[in-house]
Parts: C-alpha cells; sequence; structure tokens
C-alpha cells in the first residue's frame, strides 16, 4: 500500500494515474483496490460530501485524493488523462460525458465501468472520437467484494486507449493460479460491454439451473435446506466447481436469526432483475441466435414476479398425481449430471450468440481470451471456464462448444441422467424450464433433421413463402399450389 502525502492544493499537481467517478459501493472499492496497487487515484461524486466522506473514511491514507468539482479532478490527471465513471447507466454516463468533454484533451481517455447497454457504448465512442477523445466501454463483474479484491474487467471501445489502460486494469483485476489476469482487451466500440452482457446473460442461466437443481432436490427429493446444502458443498469439490454453487451452499446452510429456519426457506420467491440478462436475450432474438436457456432464466424471472397470481392458480389448477420419492442418493447424483450438461448448453449458447453478434457487428473476439477472463474474478467464475478455454486453445473457430470434444465426452456420460431429471421433473410436476431449454438445445442442435419442413410447407400453404427441396440445390426456390386455388405466384414474386 502506498500512502502519499495530500496537498494542500491538489488541483496544482497532476499527480493522479486516474480519476474515478461515482462514490457507490462498487466505485470506492475499485478506487481502493487501484491504491492498494500503488496508482493514485482522484475521486469525485456529484453528491460531493461522500467524497470527504471516503477520503476521510476508508480511503484514509491512501493515495487517493477528492475532488470537489469535475474541473478539480481534470486537472489532477496525468496525461493522458483517463477519468473512470463507475455511475447508474443511462443518463448519469450521458450527463457526466457532456460536462467531460470540454475539459478533456485529444488522447485523453473516458471510460464507463458500468452495465451500459453495448450501443450506446458504441455510440458515444464514435461521438467522442470527434474531439479526439478515447472512449471505453468496460464490463466489471464480481460484486463488491470482487471490486475490491479483484473482479474481471472486460474492456472495449478505442484500441488506442488499451495500452494506456492496461497497466491499471491488468494491476487489478482478479489473477488465476498462473498470475494471468481476468482482463484483456475484448475489441472495438461495444464489444467490451457486449461481452459483459452476455456473461451476465449466462450468470442468469446458471442462477436459473442451480435454483431448478434446488427445486428438485427439495420438492422431489425431500431434501431440508442445509441437507441441500451439505450437497452443493460436496458438488462444489468436483466439475461443478464454481463461485455461484460456492455461494449456493452457504445460503442453504445459512439460519434465520428471527425464526431460527434456514433463510432461504423465509426469503419470497420473486426474483428482480436489473435488465442484462433481458438485454442478451433481446440481443440472440436480434441475431437469429437460439439462446434459449439464458431467456427462459429470464422468462423464470418474470414468472417468479408473479406472485400473487400463482398463489391463487395454485389452489385452481391441478397438477400429477402423487408419486413415491425416488431414491434420495440417485436423485442427487442425477440432478448433478443434469445440471452440469444443462451448464455446458447454456455456455455454449452464450458462446454461439457472441460469434454471431460479433460476425454481425464486425468484432473479432478472441473466445479462449474471453473464457480467461471469465475464470477467475467475475459471478460465473467456474472450473468449466478453464475446460473451455483450452476448448478454444485446441480450436480457434469452434463453431459450437457442443463439438468440443471434452464436452461430447461429458454430455455422453450424462445425458441419461439428464433425460430422466427432466421425465421425473415432468412427472412430479416440477418446472424445469432452463433444464429443459438446454437439453431441447441439445437435441436441436444435434438433430440432421428437424420438422421445419412442415413449418416451410405450411408458410409456403398459407403465404406461398416458398421452399427448397431436399433432392435439390441449396437457395433454388419453389411454390406449390397446394389447394388448386392459390395460384403460382410466390410471394417473393409480389416482393419484387
Ligand atoms: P450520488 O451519490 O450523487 O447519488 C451509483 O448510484 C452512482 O451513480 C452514485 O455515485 C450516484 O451519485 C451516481 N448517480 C446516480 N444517478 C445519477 C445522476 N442522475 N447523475 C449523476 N450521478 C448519478
Amino acid at each position: 500500500m502506498t500512502t502519499l502525502p495530500i496537498p494542500a492544493d491538489p488541483t496544482a499537481l497532476p499527480q493522479a494515474d486516474i480519476g474515478v467517478i461515482g462514490l457507490a459501493v462498487m466505485g470506492e472499492n475499485l478506487i481502493l483496490n487501484m491504491a492498494n496497487h500503488g496508482f493514485t487515484v482522484a475521486a469525485f461524486n456529484r453528491t460531493v460530501s461522500k467524497v470527504s466522506h471516503f477520503t476521510e473514511g476508508r480511503a484514509r491514507g491512501l493515495s487517493i485524493i477528492g475532488a470537489n468539482t469535475l474541473e478539480e479532478l481534470v486537472g489532477l490527471l496525468r496525461r493522458p488523462r483517463k477519468v473512470m465513471l463507475m455511475v447508474k447507466a443511462g443518463r448519469p454516463v450521458e450527463e457526466f460525458i457532456e460536462h467531460l468533454r470540454p475539459l478533456l484533451e485529444p488522447g485523453d481517455i473516458l471510460i464507463d465501468g458500468g452495465n451500459s447497454h453495448p450501443s450506446d457504448t458504441q455510440r458515444r465512442m464514435q461521438d467522442l472520437a470527434k474531439d479526439g477523445l478515447l472512449y471505453v466501454g468496460t464490463g466489471v463483474s464480481g460484486g463488491e467484494e470482487g471490486a475490491l479484491t479483484g473482479p474481471s474487467i472486460m474492456p472495449g471501445g478505442s484500441p488506442a486507449a488499451w495500452p494506456e489502460i492496461r497497466p491499471i486494469f491488468q494491476a487489478i483485476a482478479a489473477k488465476v493460479a498462473d498470475g494471468t489476469p481476468c482482463c484483456d482487451w475484448v475489441g472495438e466500440g461495444g464489444a467490451g460491454h457486449f461481452v459483459k452482457t452476455v456473461h451476465n446473460g449466462i450468470e442468469y442461466a446458471d442462477m436459473q439451473m442451480i435454483a431448478e437443481a434446488y427445486h428438485l432436490l427439495r420438492d422431489v427429493g425431500g431434501l431440508s435446506a442445509p441437507e441441500a446444502a451439505d450437497v452443493f458443498r460436496e458438488w462444489n469439490a468436483g466439475e461443478l466447481d464454481s463461485y455461484l454453487i460456492e455461494i449456493t451452499a452457504d445460503i442453504l446452510g445459512k439460519t434465520d436469526d428471527v425464526t431460527g429456519q434456514p433463510l432461504v426457506d423465509v426469503i419470497l420467491d420473486t426474483a428482480g432483475q436489473k435488465g442484462t440478462g433481458k438485454w442478451t436475450s433481446v440481443g440472440a432474438l436480434d441475431a437469429g441466435a437460439p439462446a434459449m436457456t439464458i431467456t427462459q432464466a429470464v422468462y423464470a424471472r418474470y414468472m417468479s414476479a408473479l406472485k400473487t397470481e400463482r398463489v391463487a392458480a395454485s389452489a385452481v389448477l391441478p397438477g400429477p398425481a402423487a408419486r413415491p420419492a425416488p431414491d434420495r442418493a440417485t436423485l442427487v447424483e442425477q440432478v448433478r449430471r443434469a445440471l452440469y450438461a444443462s451448464k455446458i448448453a447454456a455456455y455454449a449458447q452464450g458462446f454461439q450468440l457472441m460469434r454471431m453478434t460479433a460476425q454481425e457487428s464486425g468484432w473479432t473476439l478472441d473466445y479462449g481470451s474471453i473464457a480467461r477472463m471469465w475464470r477467475g474474478g467475475c459471478i460465473i467464475r467456474a472450473a468449466l471456464l478453464g475446460t473451455i478455454s483450452d476448448a478454444f486453445a485446441a480450436q480457434a473457430e469452434l463453431p459450437n462448444l457442443l463439438l468440443s470434444p471434452p464436452f461430447v465426452a461429458a454430455i455422453s456420460e450424462h445425458q441419461q441422467a439428464w433425460r430422466e431429471v427432466i421425465a421425473l421433473a415432468a412427472l412430479h410436476g416440477v418446472p424445469v424450464p432452463a433444464f429443459s431449454s438446454a437439453l431441447a438445445y441439445y437435441d436441436s442442435y444435434r438433430a440432421a433433421r428437424l420438422p421445419a419442413n412442415l413449418l416451410q410447407a405450411q408458410r409456403d400453404y398459407f403465404g406461398a413463402h416458398t421452399y427448397e427441396r431436399t433432392d435439390g440445390p441449396r437457395g433454388e426456390f419453389h411454390h406449390t399450389n397446394w389447394t388448386g386455388r392459390g395460384g403460382e405466384t410466390a410471394s417473393t414474386t409480389y416482393n419484387a
């Protein structure tokens, strides 16, 4: 830790390596992390009273200098100046950019470390480039603790900014066992925020799949929360080893101070969201990418929010007849396998979405590097990401993770249990939208022949949308006059 004397008039000395705006917990922790790595940080916040509260409190004695105005903040920075925004996405980011713009010079770097929409980041980068300003939109994942001790950082934007910010970002990022920082350049424009969005989409899927595993253990297996905690703890020692499984074990083992019950049993079953899962799903719909499990996870949160309706419906809508509980040890092992196989399918969807969006946006994404950035620091950090990074190292242009030999092997080993768990869930009336959509994704992707021949025939029947033939070349379109009344004209003719 570096302790620097703070001069009486800090504006006189451009001594700070970076300025950070936004003193909510993520911003504060990121600043402390930077200071702990030997950087001098200038700090500012809209509500200026929070600046002195911070410098006199948590930041006391560290190389952190408070600024009371944006002008003062900018005056404190070494050139090229680096200003990082850790404020709410949307209007606040826009407003700070507009206020900072006239205070900065060509070559200076503005960084947005919030969860901004990738298209906003893309637009801001292009706009600021007109003034010669460099812009970076970066994903920062790891929650409050990660921000302080080492987050996963996913920067993208103006490539010329990367050499300037790299020493700071890689120093404060999480490191995996071999010392590799969980931070590397993602790509141009909105690529960094896009990759962070997909990270969050995968996180939604991961969390929903874990919730479904818990639901099965609870409602089919009859496990209490502490018993389920032991199961998750055991799972965390194997191939499911991950942050989210680890915290699930902790959560299930926690007792409520008020009632003495497991705390999870007194928490209302409605989940909130801030929208990044939805952004991923909307992005997938726009890109034509079948990110089924990620989208199901978003729907599952929407469904959870309809608590009052669900309670009313539970008294009216019949479920299946009661069934005997299966053998507990068998169920636990089958659910573990179903969870791992579903997880592979969900990650495959996330990487497929990135590949399809990158093609459309003209980004060159390095998928092995992205998997490495996610190996530590972030919420979805998991042993599985090591296998994913190896898969891309072996085959950079891997079209789908499902095709990678270790995953082919894992799924062939687990698929029977995966299918049985989903069948069991259906028979017991336990909804498993993420598990079943993951299996549907797998079975669809491995299907040489889907029933879309019938769909296309229907489209041709009612709308003359034409079809290609299995015995003809691709790109040759045919129309059939199905009823004898529709005529021979295909709809493409009308559009011409
Ligand atoms: P505040 O402390 O003044 O509320 C997270 O909420 C961070 O974003 C905080 O630093 C907060 O500043 C800032 N923030 C939220 N809304 C803002 C706005 N409309 N303009 C500027 N900063 C804002």
